[in-house]
């Protein structure tokens, strides 16, 4: 038996359709025209199953990679070096786990609730993004994370704002916003360090060394090794591909780590002057994808930690649903008076 037993899913059936259905190719236009048209697709409206099938993937990975991706940072509240840095480290978790709930909530509309989602995790069946399997080793780590993850993730959801299913675009526009702060405690930190003592230069550069390559591979595969973006733009739920945003990316970010006198630990680095971008070397997709498959420096020590909190976290659940209980029977009674 499961260590971690499923609950029943509670979730209305979306409405989606299939290619077999007689009405199939008329909806598909229909719905593809709202779309072109710029309109949102909202929960309860028609869509195909190939659209539903991506949402859920796409947003549950998204929600899991904002859970997990509180753990290595939240590995250092204890540790901050200043009560002003712990209570902008507490905020920033805090921002994390509230995005996670955004997005299950996300994932909820499309008919899948958050104990499914939440037990494909725990299964180690799920995905989430690979960027968190790498271990903080030092302070400047955790400012390294804002500056180049969040810059990174604000840069991918900035996009997906304006993607064609509302409850997903607008849980974007929140999280964007927050992120922005996450980013900018991060840059400034970093500032700091890059421009301090020899010690406090050598935390930010080596912080820099170890995670420039980690947040790249955050937009995924390259794009002709990427099977969801086709289905993904068709549908505007990505409006842009993997290697555009990752090239925007750098573009942005080469200049403001060099101007604080950081190096980019990338030896085949260069500028192009015709195209105005900034060429960076290979990628290492045999570490990404390795990663992914479970095999990363601290894959199974992120899953242990949120295995040991939903463990501890039960007898939370079971007191939030009592209270539900008597809520509703308490309810009860001055609906029938009313
Ligand atoms: N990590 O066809 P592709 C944050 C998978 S958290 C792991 O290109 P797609 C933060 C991909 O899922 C914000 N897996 O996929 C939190 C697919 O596998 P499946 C995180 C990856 O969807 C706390 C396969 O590889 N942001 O900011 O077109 C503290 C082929 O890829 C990754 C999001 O989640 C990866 N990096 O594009 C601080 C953004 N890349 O599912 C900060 C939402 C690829 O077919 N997600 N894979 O088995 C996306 O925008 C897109 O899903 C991706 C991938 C760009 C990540």
């Amino acid at each position: 038996m499961s260590a971690f037993p499923r609950t029943p899913n509670t979730r209305p059936l979306p409405n989606v359709g299939l290619p077999t259905d007689p009405d199939y190719e008329q909806r598909l236009a229909e719905f593809e025209a709202r779309i072109e048209a710029g309109e949102k697709i909202e929960p309860g409206d028609w869509m195909p199953y190939e659209y539903w099938r991506q949402l859920v993937r796409m947003i549950s990975q998204h929600a899991h990679s904002e859970v997990v991706g509180m753990l290595p940072e939240g590995a250092w509240i204890t540790r901050a070096p200043s009560l002003r840095r712990k209570l902008i480290l507490l905020a920033k978790v805090q921002d994390e786990a509230g995005h996670g709930q955004y997005l299950y909530h996300a994932v909820e509309t499309l008919g899948v609730d958050r104990g499914t989602l939440i037990h494909q995790l725990l299964e180690g069946k799920a995905k989430y993004s690979s960027v968190f399997n790498y271990p903080t080793l030092t302070w400047a780590d955790v400012a390294m994370i804002g500056w180049l993850v969040d810059g990174a993730a604000i840069k991918n959801q900035t996009m997906l704002a304006h993607c064609s299913y509302g409850p997903y675009s607008r849980a974007m526009v929140r999280i964007c916003a927050e992120e922005t702060f996450h980013y900018k405690q991060g840059k400034e930190a970093i500032t700091l360090y890059a421009q301090g003592t020899p010690r406090q230069r050598r935390w930010a550069q080596d912080a820099l060394d170890r995670w420039w390559w980690p947040a790249l591979m955050m937009f995924g595969p390259h794009d002709k090794d990427s099977p969801n973006t086709p289905a993904l733009m068709r549908w505007k739920i990505k409006t842009k591909s993997n290697d555009t945003l990752r090239q925007e990316f750098v573009n942005e970010i080469i200049p403001e780590l060099m101007a604080v006198g950081l190096e980019i630990p990338d030896p085949d680095l260069r500028y192009d002057e015709e195209t105005g971008n900034w060429l960076i070397g290979p990628i290492d997709w045999a570490e990404f994808w390795q990663v992914i498959r479970g095999n990363g420096l601290m894959n199974q020590a992120r899953m242990a930690a949120r295995r040991q909190a939903h463990e501890e976290g039960q007898w939370v659940r079971e007191a939030v649903e009592a209270y539900a209980r008597r809520h509703q029977a308490r309810q009860a009674p001055e609906k029938i008076a009313a």
